[in-house]
């Protein structure tokens, strides 16, 4: 449990990384109480110093005390160095939040989106894992839909962001771009094909059930924190060359019907949804708008028509916000009691 107290001393492991540095933006943009800040990442980055509120921070490498006397750590190094050393950070008596796919289906660890079941918080016992940018997004437009309606069944199909697959990713669409604009080759090292003006149904590795793994966090994820086993997921992943907000097509069918503007009404209730959702005047969420934000942007709303209880949405979020960072500070808040 994390003990009460007016300012807390937060570690960011992966504090270089892409989800790293939105933590320590996010932490410093919401004002979070912090008395002290670590920050870690590999050896790669020793030497490198990070700033926030106004001081530089020295990035330094893990080891078995690196954990005494930090409050809460966040984790966004990847699920090995998670497998590691959250157990450690737990075990120095910090509470941790980790933005790994290592602990979200053990049935010790909460999964959650405070939004969501801000409830499961009370069943950790230091470790809590922050769902998949994709699982985010989707959970806080679904949840007000299941309390109303009942969700049978997702079909989801994801539009994918490159900063998703990290600091690299984003390097490379980017020289990719100016190579295949300025005639030259190509190289690719982050992703099997070219990802400029390219689309790959391909994100994680490929399972026995020709799913790819990031299509099964999502049916997997959705399932533990909606608290209800019996919603069918199928998901298809795609990575686009868009730098930062992943897009969803969401297909939902539900036990009870409900109306395109009865889901509209809902939506716009919805703590951490924004409806944006004016067709005629080309008024639908993008990307490029909901980066840098923090909620879910829902448009597109529309009855599914080939079924008796059916809605289509579109589904844009910031997943290097929402999706990673915000989620896992907003989580810190709720430990904290301050929201
Ligand atoms: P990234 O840009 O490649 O950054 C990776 C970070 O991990 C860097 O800070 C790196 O440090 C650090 N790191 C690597 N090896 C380490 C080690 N041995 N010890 C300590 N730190 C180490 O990747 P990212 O996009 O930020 O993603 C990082 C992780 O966050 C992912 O692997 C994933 O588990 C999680 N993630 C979650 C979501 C989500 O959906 N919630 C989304 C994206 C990522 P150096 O700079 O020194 O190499
Ligand atoms: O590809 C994306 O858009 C999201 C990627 C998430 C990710 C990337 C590398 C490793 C994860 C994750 O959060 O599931 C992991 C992982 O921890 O398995």
């Amino acid at each position: 449990m994390l003990k009460r107290k007016d300012k807390y001393v937060v570690a960011v492991v992966g504090a270089t990384g892409a989800v790293g540095n939105e933590m320590i933006k996010v932490l410093e943009e919401r004002d979070f109480p912090v008395s002290g800040l670590r920050l870690f990442a590999s050896e790669r980055s020793e030497g490198i110093k990070l700033e926030f509120g106004g001081s530089e921070f020295p990035v330094e490498t893990l080891n078995e005390n690196s954990f005494k006397g930090i409050d809460i750590a966040l984790f966004s190094a990847g699920a090995e160095r998670s497998k590691i050393w959250a157990p450690v950070a737990a075990k120095s008596g910090c509470v941790v939040v980790d933005n790994s796919s290592q602990w979200r289906m053990d049935p010790e660890v909460p999964l959650v989106v405070p939004e969501v079941n801000p409830g499961d918080l009370k069943k950790h016992k230091g470790i809590i894992a922050n769902p998949n940018c994709s699982t985010i997004q989707m959970v806080v437009v679904l949840k007000p839909i299941h309390d109303a309606a009942g969700i049978k069944r997702v079909v989801v199909t994801t539009f994918q962001a490159v900063s998703g697959t990290g600091k690299k990713a984003m390097d490379e669409l980017l020289k990719q771009t100016t190579d295949l604009l300025n005639f030259r080759e190509i190289e690719k090292n982050v992703y099997p094909h070219q990802i400029a003006f390219n689309v790959l149904p391909h994100i994680d590795k490929f399972m026995g059930n020709g799913y790819t793994k990031e299509e099964m966090k999502m049916v997997e994820e959705t399932k533990k924190i909606m608290g209800d086993n019996s919603i069918a997921v199928t998901a298809t992943c795609v990575r686009v060359p868009v730098f930062r907000g992943h897009s969803e097509s969401v297909n939902i069918e539900t036990r009870k019907k409900i109306s395109p503007d009865e889901t509209r009404a809902i939506l716009s209730a919805a703590p951490g949804v924004v409806v944006y959702d004016a067709p005629g005047k080309n008024i639908y969420p993008l990307p490029v708008y909901a980066a840098g934000k923090d909620e879910s942007f829902v448009g597109r709303i529309r009855e599914d028509e080939s079924i008796e209880n059916g809605i289509n949405l579109w589904v844009v979020s910031d997943n290097l916000k929402k999706g990673a960072a915000l989620n896992a500070v907003q989580i810190a808040e709720k430990l904290a009691g301050m929201a």
